[in-house]
């Protein structure tokens, strides 16, 4: 879904919600912290939104993807589910790949499972659910990609692989440090983060040999604004309709966790 586009920019297959997330942060205080909004274009009948190559300014650059949040799907796709379950084949597929115990008698039987249900699974299989974030993969300078993190769980087991990423390289972690602490900072007093439900969203670790190491917000398909006047603390626990979503917890549990690895 994403294609090259031209000068150091990315071309994402198109989502109306994202755009408007997008367009909206290029106004708010976490601009630096999102990459640059540059409208959308139409390539081969496909509509993207085009944006900013996090990765340009790097040589051969390191990135690791964390998913934000102690939630991954939205209060909707549970009232969906409960109301109307569509059945699911692929992600009892997926399952039963990684753990063949996981599903219930009932769904072994159908085949099946709904979303809510595989996403809250992979939610407490991960860090997700007691840390707030999980690690969803990491591709080396070398161009290799690791996906196998789905039980990825303790504050040890995400330690020894943040160490694996930046090879036990401690200038690397502590601008990884500071950089998380500027966008917490930034978080806390953002107009947009106060307002918006924010699920799905991805922390972006980028660092190369020559020591650049930054972290960036990525992927807003999944923020969705809140009522008129309603704000969320995000870090308040998650109570079914109050749209909580875990997002500050997941941060603070990574500043914890990296100033930790600096401070040893
Ligand atoms: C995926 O599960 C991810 O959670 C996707 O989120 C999600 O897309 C998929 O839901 C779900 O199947 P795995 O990572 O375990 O494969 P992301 O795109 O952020 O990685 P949504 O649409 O919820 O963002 P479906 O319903 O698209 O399959
Ligand atoms: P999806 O909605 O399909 O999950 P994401 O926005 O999360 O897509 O992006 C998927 C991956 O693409 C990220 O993990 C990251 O490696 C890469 N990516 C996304 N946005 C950028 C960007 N602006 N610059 C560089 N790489 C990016
Ligand atoms: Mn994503």
């Amino acid at each position: 879904s994403f294609k090259a586009g031209a000068n150091g920019r990315i071309l994402k297959k198109h989502c109306d919600c994202e755009q408007r997330c997008l367009s909206l942060l290029m106004r708010d205080v976490l601009r630096p912290y999102v990459p640059g909004y540059h409208g959308d274009v139409e390539k081969d009948g496909q509509k993207y939104n085009q944006m900013e190559d996090l990765l340009a300014e790097f040589d051969f650059p390191c990135v690791m993807d964390c998913k934000m949040g102690v939630r991954t799907y939205l209060e909707e796709e549970l009232t969906k589910a409960r109301k109307k379950p569509s059945p699911r084949p692929d992600m009892y597929q997926k399952m039963i790949e990684v753990d063949p115990d996981a599903p219930t008698p009932e769904e072994d039987l159908q085949k099946v499972v709904t979303k809510p249900r595989y996403m809250q699974w992979r939610e407490t299989l991960s860090s997700t659910a007691t840390l707030g974030f999980r690690i969803e993969g990491v591709k080396k300078e070398d161009g290799t990609v690791n996906r196998d993190f789905k039980k990825t769980k303790t504050r040890e087991q995400v330690a020894a692989a943040f160490q694996d990423f930046v090879k036990g390289n401690k200038d690397i972690l502590k601008s990884y440090m500071t950089r998380l602490q500027e966008v917490r900072d930034t978080l806390e007093i953002s107009p947009f983060f106060k307002t918006h439900e924010v699920i799905g969203s991805s922390l972006l670790f980028v660092h190369d040999s020559t020591g650049r190491a930054k972290v960036w917000m990525i992927d807003f398909g999944k923020t969705t604004p809140l009522p008129d006047g309603q704000e969320l603390t995000h870090r308040a626990s998650w109570v079914e309709g109050n749209r909580e979503d875990g997002y500050l917890l997941g941060l603070d549990s990574l500043v914890d966790i990296i100033s930790s690895m600096v401070n040893s």
